[in-house]
Order: C-alpha cells, then structure tokens, then sequence
C-alpha cells in the first residue's frame, strides 16, 4: 500500500492514525500542499480532487476521502474494530465524524482559506476569524453532545476509540494552530488526551512525520 500524505493535512492525519491502530504501515509518498503540489499533473492524474489523502492498495486501486479510505481499512482488517458492532452506536459514531469531516473542516481547508485571502482579498486577521468561527460553531455543538449523550465514556464512544475519535483529534490539533481557545471544550480536551496517551494517536502527529518542516 501507499499513502499520498502531508504531515499537516487533518484528513490524513485521520488515515494515519486509523493505520497506525490496525498496525499497518504502508509506503509513504508525501504531497507538499504549501508548494501546491496537489495540483501537480502527476498528483491530479491520481486523484482529480487535488486533495491528500489518497491511497493506493496492493491491487492497485486508488481510493480517496479520508472516511472511505478508513471505512475500507476497518472492512479488510477488521481488527480492531473502529466503528461499534450496534447499527444505532455505528449512526452515532459515524455522526459525530461527519459533523467533523463535513461541518467543520471543509470551511477550514487550505483552497478555500486561499480564496478568502486571494480572491476575495481577506486579511490574515479575518481569514483567521473565519477559521476560529467555525471551528467554534462546530465544536461547540460537539461538546454538548459529547458532554451529554449516555454512550460517551473515556473516547467519543465508549472505552475504546474509534472513528469519532479518530475525526476529533486532528481537528483540535487544527485548531490549535489558529490559537482557538478550547477552554469551553472540557470533555473534548478529556477525550484529545485519552487518545493521545495511545501511541497509535501520538505517533500520528504532525510533528513526528518525515516531511514535517
Ligand atoms: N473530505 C476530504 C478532505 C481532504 C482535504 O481537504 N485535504 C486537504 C488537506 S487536510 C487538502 O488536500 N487540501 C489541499 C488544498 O486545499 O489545496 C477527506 O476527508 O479526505
């Protein structure tokens, strides 16, 4: 296997760390999103998107999208198990990662954060504003849910992590680098060291990959 990756990306970060709790390590390729690599012929011929992560199988297939490529993963090595055997957890765990992968980080990611500042002529300031903003719409509602719902317990879901969690921690880590204060997000920051006491999550962090600059 081989991963098209970039150590700041969130999206592979999720990959990462889904691999790196199946005890998988595949070939790396490493996609320089500042440098606008993503756009480059041999990268696009690949994966149209233009987006990383994208991964290619021992088949040859290329799979792309964060959520599929870790639904595949969970599919042919399906332990551990990274979604709950029980169609209602599965629904919940699958709707906390998407009101992460579809809700917030997609506002947050580098093209469109390129076209406030390029096209549209934001300032660093506003750019900045925009991101924090809907981060904290975003993880604000989360940490409701999370707070409140019964089906929490150390991770998102339960005692073990899994996919909620696996969405949950590269998106702090986002958030971070645009000093959002995540005071107000107790049991998200409980949840964030939960995981990152394992070393499949640490060892999935931006700054311990080979590209990291
Ligand atoms: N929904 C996609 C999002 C992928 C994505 O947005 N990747 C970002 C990095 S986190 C990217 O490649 N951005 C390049 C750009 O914006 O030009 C997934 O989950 O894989």
């Amino acid at each position: 296997m081989k991963l098209y990756d970039y150590f700041r990306s969130s999206a592979a970060y999720r990959v990462r760390i889904a691999l790196n709790l199946k005890g998988l390590a595949p070939e790396r390729a490493f996609v320089h999103l500042r440098r606008g690599a993503q756009r480059g012929d041999d990268y696009l011929a690949l994966n149209p998107q233009g987006l990383v992560p994208s991964l290619v199988t021992d088949g040859g297939d290329v799979l792309t999208q964060s959520l599929a490529i870790i639904e595949w993963l969970d599919e042919t090595q399906p332990r551990p198990p990274l979604l709950p055997p029980d169609p209602a957890g599965r629904a919940r765990v699958r709707s906390l990662a998407l009101a992460i992968a579809c809700d917030i980080h997609p506002l947050n990611n580098l093209r469109v954060l390129n076209y406030l500042t390029g096209t549209l002529g934001a300032t660093e300031a506003q750019k900045n504003g925009w991101y924090r903003y809907w981060c904290d719409v975003g993880l604000e509602a989360l940490e409701t849910r999370l707070a409140r719902e019964a089906a929490t317990g150390s991770f998102c879901h339960g005692d073990v992590p899994g996919l909620a969690d696996i969405c949950l921690v590269p998106q702090l880590a986002n958030a971070r680098r645009v000093d959002l204060d995540l005071a107000p997000y107790p049991t998200l920051l409980r949840i964030e060291a939960a995981c990152n006491a394992l070393p499949a999550f640490a060892d999935a962090g931006p700054a311990r990959q080979p590209d990291a600059e």
